[in-house]
This record gives structure tokens, C-alpha cells and sequence, in this order.
């Protein structure tokens, strides 16, 4: 073959590494392991960009570990529960199964297009019996713990998908994710898990993950939210009850001018009185219907009502009106806030709106209390600073005051220390079809009965009629639901909420070890060796949930005795399931925008636009021509398969891993894609034309005498350490592509073809090559008469002799004029240095017996003479 044709070389390959077993596992214990793991795709039904520059990311990784001698583990999953699959089945009447399917086999023959040196023994669909059996009996050691609970909720509910949406589904506009429908609010009973019991850990734990970005880590603690502070409780006049609050300023509660319950408090009712409550109930229905970020939006006025009821503050004994505000979320600490409008914005902002009287309790230090009396604040003053009217904490710094006044609250019965945390139990229920059922049974004797390990899975029927209208489908389905009761045998009902597919994702990669266990969810010791995952690479949107969910179940699973008996070692040895962590950046076409439109409706495909007078259709306004994240309704993306039919997907994963690095967003670019084929013809043809040549094909000497071998050897081994050093660490793929090149162009231009540094040369770029692109690699690496796969080979390591260079170039200068340059010996000292440009040639000629008044070195670059 004398030209470069991928597309005779790259399915050849795919297929006899099929058949060598080029990808499998390798369990030979003797070898350190390495876990290399993308994240899994939800099956859509096409591969889209993003994906291909994912997985090519996580390839590179696995196949330079296999290289560098590690055995690796690099599987791949679907992620294939979920609501698309159930409205496919709504509107074409195709059954979620079947379309799930479907989707999975074409996206599987795409990805096996990419070449990526994945395991596919150990493949697995979350929605497939085999697994979800495991997701259902892992649901119940949660249940078992403790940890799994039902509990009636106010519910985000979308009127359109009639589901339950947990509060990351809502939008910032308080809009479906999914559907965009306007979300309303519904009590529902519901099943939660109880992250909240693992809060304390999975922040303090985030220490523990040096190999993960820095941003993902603050928003995984900005999530959990811990804020210290103390619980204090407000007596109401006239009642035996008393409200208590959470507050992070205890050292302000002499500043308290009010209290105010959430609407939704359930002393709001209570404290009313009668004069008072048509308008509170009028209040309550207003505020149901707005969203939790209407609620407590910065810019938005606040809105409250007084209930007419009045309550103590314990420290002044003073009598303080009890209102009842939408900025108080009744979710958050004890539903109720201490109103001090003198330390707190929001406080500040609502006793202005409503005439609340302002007490100053803490002024900046050295300021002049008198003064602040007299002159009404313009704003809250919420930083630290002196205790002032607070009583006997007069003159206190406001800091150590909070523990001052939390230590006398305790004392006196009236509070005491709180940690709280913004994290809530995670409501994993669901009234749709396509997901693990939920598996117990609700019996009228004996309550809620989990099914019996015996009878997993429970599985979805699949006699179902999709309407799309009314609940869950399951509970529309007599037969499946009713059931006797596994444990008395009176006649039972199956529960029909499904789980969240969050849930199916939060344990995937314990799987992959032991993938087709029909026993057990995994051997534990299995999982104990692989896990963790060594390098988890996905996008950035999964920051905070998912990667949450799944430090959650790790340390569930491992807090969990293995057979369920007293004694038994755990499931989990470990932790934290991923070590180190990529996200990776997003793939962004160009697209025409025009700037005078709202931000969904800005954007203008390339196809409906003249490129010679770029003008919006509907309105005729001038176009600007952008970079955005390739998407659907952009209609900006770049399809993988076109790609890899013009040039091959060898050169697109070089382009995708020369363009940017791989945190960073990558811009498509046609002329960088040809760029990076021209690059792989070039290999192409200087491995070839070697090939051809009968001459030496030694390819190991290690003291070449001539200064055209050694430098052509320093170049080899420079190409071996950069790339190496680049892999390492940082993943720093695009600059090791640029080595390649750089060792390319040393080759091309060598003047020593018929030398062994050569061949040495040749064979080394084919081996750097290979993990970026692996057809075209081992193609080359058979060309030059080996046998065995490149991919089996050992990765290289610098000979540090060749990287020495034995000379180095001297810049010349009279005054500062540079006159010439000089070559000398690599370990020549200063003196030496400033010796031999003394004697140059350059300098000699231009010093002219003048004399010599300062000499400047700078060693290893120039030397300097100035002269009279
Ligand atoms: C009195 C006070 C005085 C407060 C002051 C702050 C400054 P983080 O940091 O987010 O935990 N708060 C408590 N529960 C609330 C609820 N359910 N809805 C709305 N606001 C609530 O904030 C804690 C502070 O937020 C608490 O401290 C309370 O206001 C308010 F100078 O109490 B503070
Ligand atoms: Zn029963």
C-alpha cells in the first residue's frame, strides 16, 4: 500500500483486535491495575461530538497504561432508563424496551467506529433485568439501614409529563428541564434517601480528592452548605409553643425587631389572630404557587403579612410582632428566621418595606457609637465588628460573642449550638414506567414489606398501554399491582413509583468488575481491587449531582456488612469511588447569531443563512458568525461519521486531541481536521519509504559517533520524555501531539536515513503514535516487519545519555551588537565560556586590539564585549 487510506486500514484493525483480544481485561495480578472510565451515555440513538471527544479522551489513557504496563479495566454502559424512551412510546407507540434497544445497537456500532479499546464483555444497560435486579436490591439495604424512607411532600410537579421533578429538574424560571412546562406545587407521598446523614462526610471527604478540579469540589461543598450557628427559641406571648429559629448570627439577637415563619409553618395557623386571618390565608395561597427561586431571589422585593401574634425575645424580654414572609423557605433550618434588620440585607430590606423598627447591635470597631444612634442606617452593616445594646455582651468583639451568646442561651434554657446543612434527603421516587420499580409491597397488616431477595427482580410488565395522560402506568395495571403480601399473604399492593435514573448511575462502576455476577451485586473483593476508578473523565454538568449521588452510595455500600449478618466484613473497603477526576470541555461549531434576540431564539443555523450577506429570515437584521456548543437546535453540530468517511477517525481523534487541551472548550475546525490528515500522510510516508529501504533496520545504538546521529538521537528521546511527561500529570494531549510533529519533521529532515539512530527514530514515532492513533500505528508498526500488535508493546523511556546536548550556541556581542555565534562544548563553564569567545573568530576580528572595558556573560546564551 503506498497511499494513506483509512478507510482500508481502520475497520481491518477493529476487527483482528476483536480477535487478538486486544482489549480485554487483563486480571494478572502481578500488574498494578488502572481503572479508566468514561462517563456512560444516555442511548439517545446517535453519538454526537461531545461523546466521541469523551471517549477518545479516556482511550488515549487506558491504551498508554496498557502500554506503560498496568492491567486496565476500560468498560462501557448505557445509562438507559429514563423519561425520552417513555415518550417515544407515547407518541410512537414503540415500547420503551424496544426503542431503548434499538438506540443501544446503533449507538454501540458507532462507537465501535472509534476505535476505542474498550471491553465490551463487560458492557451493561441500566435497564436491562440483569442489572436493575441489583439497583432493586441495593434500594433495599438502603431501606434496611434506615436510610430509605417515605415521607408526604409539597412536590415540584410538571403538568405536562405528569411527574414529580426533583429540584434540579426546575429551571431558574421554574420550568421543566424536560418538557418546559411551568412547574406547580403538590403534596405527595414520596420516597427520600437520607444523603443528609452522610453530609458531614461527603464534605469533609472532598479533601481527599486531590486529583479532582478545585471548581468541582466547591460546587459539591456549596451543594452540601454547611453553616454554623445556633438554634434559638422565641416564646409566643399568650401560648405555652415557642418558635425556634437557625440563626449564623447569634451574636445579633439583641438586634431582633421580629420573627417570621415560612407561610407554610405550621404555627402560622396558630399565632394568627382573628382579625388577621383571611388575610394570612390569602398570603399562604399566593405564595404556594411561586417557585422556591422567585421566593429568595436577591433583586426581588420581599412580601410578608403580620399575623397579629406576638413573641418574647429571651434575652431583652421585649414583646416582638410575628409575621409571616415568602423569603423564609420552610425547608431550610426550622422554617422560621429571627428578623434583624440592622446586621441582615434581607432583613433590612423587608423592615424598610414594611415599617419594622431597626436596633444597631454591632458597629465597626473604633467607630463612634454615639453617632450611629443618631444617624439611621443606609444599608445593613453585616460584618463583624463590636457588640452594642446587647446587655452584658457590651463591648464584646462580635465574633467570639456568638459562642459568648450561645454558651448564656444554653445556660438559660433557651438554645443551643446548630450545625445546618443545605443539603436535603434526595427524593428518588417517580410516577413513570421506564425505571426500577421500587421493590416492596404495601400490605394493609403489615405495612410496607420489601420483596424478599428470592423474588428480584421485580420486573416492569410489559402489557402497557402509554397514553401519556394520568399518572404512573404501572398503577394503572391491576394485575401487576396487586399482590399478596410476601410476608402474611393478605392481599397486598405493589408499590408503582420507579426510581430516579439517578439512581442506576450512582453505582454503575462497582459493576463493571464483576459485570455478569448472577449471584451477587459484585464479588467485594473484586471490586475492592479495582476500585477506584483511577481516571473518571466526563462533563462538567455532572459535578454536583451525580458524582455526589455516587460518593454517597460508596460510602453507604461500604458502611454495609456484606451477607446482611453481624460480623461480616463490609461490601466496600474503600471511601471514594473516583480518584481523579477530567471534565472535559465542550465541542463548539460555528453558528450564526443575531445579537438582537433573547437567548434561545438567537441563534440561526448555517444552512438557512447566505454566508455572502448573513441576515436573520424572520427579521432581515445583520447575522454575526460565532462559536456556541454544538447542539440540535443550533443546528451547528459536526456528525463523527462524516467525519471519519472523509479522513478517518484516526485523524479525528488527533485533531480533538491537538486543538485544545482537554478542560478546555474546542472549536471545530475543518482547515485543523485537514491539518491533522496531512500530518498522519506524512507519517505514512516516511514509515513506508523506510520500510522499502533494504538497509539496516538495528534499531538500538547507543553511542553514535557522528554529531548528525547524536543530535537526531536527542531529538528521539526529547520526543519520548515530553510526551511521556505531557500524558502524565495534566493530560496534556495537545502539546504531546505537537511532539509527534516535531519528531516527524526531525525524521524527515534527517541527513542519516541509512543509520540505525534512524530506524530507531521511525520506530519510536510509530509507538508515541499509538495511543493517539491506533489504526494507523500498528499498520506502520507490521509495515516495519514486526508481528506482534503495537498496542502489546512497552511504552518507551529516555535514554537520559541522549538527552544531554554536548554543545550549545553562543550569541556574539560587541556593545550590544551581535556579531556571530559560536558552538561550545555543552559543559563548558563561565570561564570557559567567556575563554572561548574571547578566541572567537567574531571577536577577534571586531575587538582589533581595542581594549576590553566590561565583559558580560550570560551563561548557556551570549557574551558580551564593550569596548573603547
Ligand atoms: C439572624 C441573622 C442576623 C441572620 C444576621 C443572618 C444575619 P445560611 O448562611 O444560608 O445558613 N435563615 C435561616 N433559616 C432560614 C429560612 N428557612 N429561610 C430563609 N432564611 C433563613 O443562612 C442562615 C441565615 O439565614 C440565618 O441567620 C437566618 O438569618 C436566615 F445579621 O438569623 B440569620
Ligand atoms: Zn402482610
Amino acid at each position: 500500500e503506498s497511499r494513506y487510506n483509512p478507510a482500508a486500514i481502520e475497520e481491518k484493525w477493529q476487527k483482528t483486535w476483536v480477535e487478538q483480544g486486544i482489549d480485554k481485561t487483563e486480571e494478572n495480578q502481578d500488574k498494578p491495575k488502572f481503572y479508566a472510565l468514561s462517563m456512560f451515555p444516555y442511548p439517545s440513538g446517535s453519538l454526537h461530538m461531545g461523546h466521541v471527544r469523551n471517549y477518545v479522551i479516556t482511550d488515549v489513557i487506558a491504551r498508554l497504561k496498557r502500554m506503560q504496563g498496568y492491567r486496565v479495566l476500560h468498560p462501557m454502559g448505557w445509562d438507559a432508563f429514563g423519561l425520552p424512551a417513555e415518550n417515544a412510546a407515547i407518541k410512537n407507540n414503540i415500547p420503551p424496551a424496544k426503542w431503548t434497544q434499538r438506540n443501544i445497537a446503533q449507538m454501540r456500532d458507532q462507537l465501535k467506529r472509534l476505535g476505542l479499546s474498550i471491553d465490551w464483555d463487560k458492557e451493561l444497560a441500566t435497564c436491562s433485568p440483569d442489572y436493575y435486579k441489583w439497583t432493586q436490591w441495593i434500594f433495599l439495604q438502603f431501606l434496611q439501614a434506615g436510610l430509605a424512607y417515605q415521607k408526604e411532600a409539597a412536590v415540584n410537579w410538571d403538568p405536562v409529563d405528569q411527574t414529580v421533578l426533583a429540584n434540579e429538574q426546575v429551571d431558574s424560571e421554574g420550568r421543566s428541564w424536560r418538557s418546559g412546562a411551568k412547574v406547580e406545587k403538590k403534596l405527595l407521598k414520596q420516597w427520600f434517601l437520607k444523603i443528609t446523614d452522610y453530609a458531614e462526610e461527603l464534605l469533609q471527604d472532598l479533601d481527599q480528592l486531590i486529583g479532582w478540579p478545585e471548581r468541582v469540589k466547591l460546587m459539591q461543598a456549596n451543594w452540601i452548605g454547611k453553616s454554623t450557628g445556633a438554634y434559638l427559641e422565641f416564646p409566643i406571648v399568650g401560648s405555652s409553643e415557642k418558635i425556634g429559629v437557625f440563626t449564623t448570627r447569634p451574636d445579633t439577637v439583641y438586634g431582633v425587631t421580629y420573627v417570621v415563619l415560612a407561610p407554610e409553618h405550621p404555627l402560622t395557623r396558630q399565632v394568627t389572630t382573628p382579625d388577621r386571618k383571611a388575610a394570612v390565608e390569602a398570603f399562604i395561597q399566593e405564595v404556594a404557587a411561586e417557585s422556591e427561586l422567585e421566593r429568595t431571589a436577591e433583586d426581588k422585593p420581599k412580601r410578608g403579612i403580620p399575623t397579629g401574634g406576638m413573641a418574647i425575645n429571651p434575652f431583652t424580654g421585649a414583646e416582638i410582632p410575628i409575621w409571616i414572609a415568602d423569603y423564609v423557605l420552610y425547608e431550610y433550618g426550622t422554617g422560621a428566621v429571627m428578623g434583624v434588620p440592622a446586621h441582615d440585607t434581607r432583613d433590612f430590606q423587608f423592615a424598610q418595606g414594611n415599617n419594622l423598627p431597626i436596633q444597631v447591635v454591632i458597629v465597626p470597631p473604633n467607630n463612634d457609637v454615639e453617632m450611629l444612634r443618631v444617624t439611621p442606617l443606609q444599608e445593613a452593616y453585616t460584618e463583624p465588628g463590636i457588640m452594642v445594646n446587647s446587655g452584658s455582651f457590651d463591648g464584646t468583639d462580635s465574633v467570639k460573642g456568638k459562642q459568648a451568646v450561645i454558651e448564656y442561651a444554653e445556660k438559660q434554657g433557651w438554645g443551643k449550638a446548630r450545625i445546618q446543612y443545605r443539603l436535603r434527603d434526595w427524593l428518588i421516587s417517580r410516577q413513570r414506567y421506564w425505571g426500577a420499580p421500587i421493590p416492596v409491597v404495601h400490605c394493609p397488616n403489615c405495612g410496607i414489606v420489601p420483596v424478599p431477595e428470592a423474588d428480584l427482580p421485580v420486573r416492569l410488565p410489559e402489557d402497557i398501554e402509554f397514553t401519556g395522560r394520568g399518572g404512573s402506568p404501572l398503577a394503572q395495571l391491576s394485575s401487576w399491582v396487586n399482590v399478596p403480601c410476601p410476608t402474611c399473604g393478605t392481599p397486598a399492593k405493589r408499590e408503582t413509583d420507579t426510581m430516579d435514573t439517578f439512581i442506576d448511575s450512582s453505582w454503575y462502576f462497582l459493576r463493571f468488575p464483576d459485570a455478569t455476577n448472577d449471584k451477587l451485586v459484585f464479588d467485594s473483593a473484586r471490586v475492592n481491587d479495582w476500585m477506584p476508578v483511577d481516571q473518571y473523565v466526563g462533563g462538567i454538568e455532572h459535578a454536583i449531582l451525580h458524582l455526589l449521588y455516587s460518593r454517597f452510595f460508596t460510602k453507604v455500600l461500604r458502611d454495609r456488612p456484606k451477607g446482611g449478618t453481624e460480623g461480616d466484613r463490609n461490601l466496600l473497603n474503600f471511601d471514594e469511588p473516583f480518584q481523579r477526576l477530567l471534565t472535559q470541555g465542550m465541542v463548539q461549531g460555528l453558528t450564526y447569531m443575531n445579537p438582537n434576540k433573547a437567548d434561545k431564539d438567537k441563534w440561526v443555523p448555517t444552512s438557512i443563512v447566505n454566508a455572502d450577506d448573513p441576515r436573520d429570515p424572520q427579521t432581515g437584521e445583520p447575522l454575526k458568525l460565532v462559536y456556541a456548543t454544538m447542539s440540535k437546535s443550533k443546528g451547528n453540530g459536526v456528525a463523527p461519521e462524516e467525519v471519519i468517511a472523509k479522513y478517518g477517525v484516526d485523524t479525528a481523534r488527533m485533531f480533538i486531541l491537538f486543538k485544545a487541551p482537554p478542560e478546555k472548550d474546542l472549536e471545530w475546525d475543518e482547515a485543523d481536521v485537514q491539518g491533522q490528515f496531512r500530518f498522519l500522510n506524512r507519517v505514512w510516508q516516511l514509515v513506508t519509504e523506510f520500510a522499502q529501504q533494504p538497509t539496516v533496520k538495528e534499531t538500538s545504538i547507543k553511542n553514535p559517533k557522528s554529531k548528525i546521529e547524536k543530535d537526531l538521537r536527542r531529538a528521539i528521546h526529547t520526543a519520548i520524555q515530553a510526551i511521556t511527561e505531557d500524558l502524565e500529570g495534566e493530560y496534556q494531549f495537545n502539546t504531546a501531539v505537537s511532539e509527534l510533529m516535531k519528531l516527524s519533521n526531525a525524521l524527515a529532515d534527517a541527513t542519516c536515513k541509512d543509520s540505525p539512530v534512524y530506524a530507531e527514530g521511525i520506530k519510536t514515532l510509530i509507538l508515541l503514535l499509538a495511543p493517539f492513533a491506533p489504526h494507523i500505528a500498528d499498520e506502520l508498526w507490521h509495515a516495519i516487519a514486526n508481528q506482534e500488535s503495537v498496542h502489546k508493546q512497552s511504552w518507551l523511556k529516555a535514554d537520559p545519555d541522549a538527552l544531554v546536548a554536548d554543545e550549545m550556541t553562543l550569541v556574539i556581542q560587541i556593545n550590544g551588537k551581535t556579531r556571530g555565534t559560536i558552538q561550545v562544548p555543552a559543559q563548558a563553564d563561565r570561564q570557559m565560556q567567556e575563554k572561548l569567545a574571547r578566541e572567537s573568530e567574531p571577536a577577534q576580528r571586531y575587538v582589533e586590539g581595542k581594549e576590553i572595558k566590561k565583559v558580560i556573560v550570560v551563561p548557556g546564551k551570549l557574551v558580551n564585549f564593550a569596548i573603547g
